[in-house]
């Protein structure tokens, strides 16, 4: 067929405008430097992540794990950081379908309130992967599957430290993660399930730090100044990041964490590994951040027509102030 070099000319300038305007639109960059290359023979797979944020350690530790994941497979990303705002979130959802993504990210902020936006992917055909978090719904045709680790488990094991650690017997603050979250959720009713066994110990001061190291400090100031500070001798916080926080508190209230207080956390990043060898922290039960290769095996088999577990598990331990030294060269977060 002979085609007219106008013609020609102005398909290549429309095509060449839709990618750029595809590769820079409002909803994020492409992954790593930008630059994608097309999977040798493949289709050019895109993708939607929407992201709850930047708010701890470990979040930044599961963004620089999709990123570079998508940028190893040659596999479009388009990224937003909901900055910890749901309507952000469902916007981004919004966004991506309106784009016809492939494939849907969705690390959801929290449990409730995603059902309609779900529902609208599902009814643009557009398959959405539950990143780290899952949502509240009875009907689980609006995702393809949840990889993310088991929260009931994670709080079970920290309760399971605590109790060994103090003999059954403590007055126990607790800071939690975001309201509504499932981490949040989840971690709460695993630890409680635990102590519940031991009747002398109780969570006798409780209240959210929102997963952030500033939010851990400030509350845990405000536990320390109240009729109950003097009494409390353990804390559980929901992730590293706010358990690091209430260490400078302790510390600034002259208090010793680490032995006057005993604290457990969860998510086992960088900080939890130091405080613990700095005798500051005495266990952090691992929340394994690093799922992109997991994500995109799934993106690539739904992008294939194939069958996805509808849950997959993360694997991951738990860790000592014994194993802390020793461990911390082998920390890849
Ligand atoms: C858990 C993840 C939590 C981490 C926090 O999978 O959703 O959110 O425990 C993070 O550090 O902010």
């Amino acid at each position: 067929m002979i085609v007219s070099k106008t013609v020609r000319a102005a398909s290549v300038a429309l095509t060449l405008l839709a990618m750029v305007l595809g590769g820079c639109d409002n909803s994020g960059s492409t992954a790593g430097d930008g630059a994608t290359t097309r999977p040798a023979g493949g289709k050019q797979i895109t993708v939607g992540f929407a992201q709850v944020g930047a708010e701890s350690a470990w979040r930044t530790a599961n963004t620089d794990s999709v990123k570079s994941e998508a940028q190893k497979r040659g596999i479009e990303l388009k990224f937003v950081d909901a900055q910890g705002k749901q309507d952000a979130q469902i916007a981004a959802v919004r966004g991506f379908i309106a784009q016809r993504v492939d494939v849907i990210l969705l690390a959801p902020i929290v449990e409730t309130g995603f059902e309609p936006v779900l529902k609208e992917a599902k009814a643009a055909k557009i398959p959405v992967i539950l990143s780290d978090r899952r949502v509240a719904t009875s009907d689980d045709s609006l995702y393809v599957t949840f990889i993310g680790s088991d929260f009931i488990e994670e709080g079970r094991r920290a309760a399971e430290f605590l109790v060994k650690k103090t003999g059954g017997n403590a007055v126990i603050a607790e800071l939690q993660g975001t309201t509504g979250s499932a981490p949040a959720n989840d971690r709460k009713k695993g630890f409680e399930e635990v102590i519940s066994k031991h009747p002398d110990m109780k969570i006798v001061l409780s209240q959210t730090g929102d997963f952030r190291r500033d939010g851990g400090k400030k509350v845990m100031e405000a536990f320390l100044k109240s009729a109950q500070g003097a009494q409390i001798n353990a804390l559980y916080a929901h992730n590293d990041d706010m358990a690091i926080g209430a260490i400078q508190a302790i510390e600034e209230a002259g208090r010793k964490p680490g032995s006057d207080i005993v604290i457990v956390s969860i998510d086992g990043v960088r900080g939890a590994f130091e405080a613990m060898a700095a005798g500051k922290l005495n266990c952090t039960v691992e929340c394994n951040p690093l799922i992109g290769p997991q994500l995109f095996d799934a993106v690539e088999k739904v992008v294939a027509g194939e069958e996805v577990p509808k849950r997959i598990q993360v694997e991951e331990g738990v860790f000592t102030q014994e194993q802390a030294a020793a461990e911390l060269p082998n920390r890849k977060y």
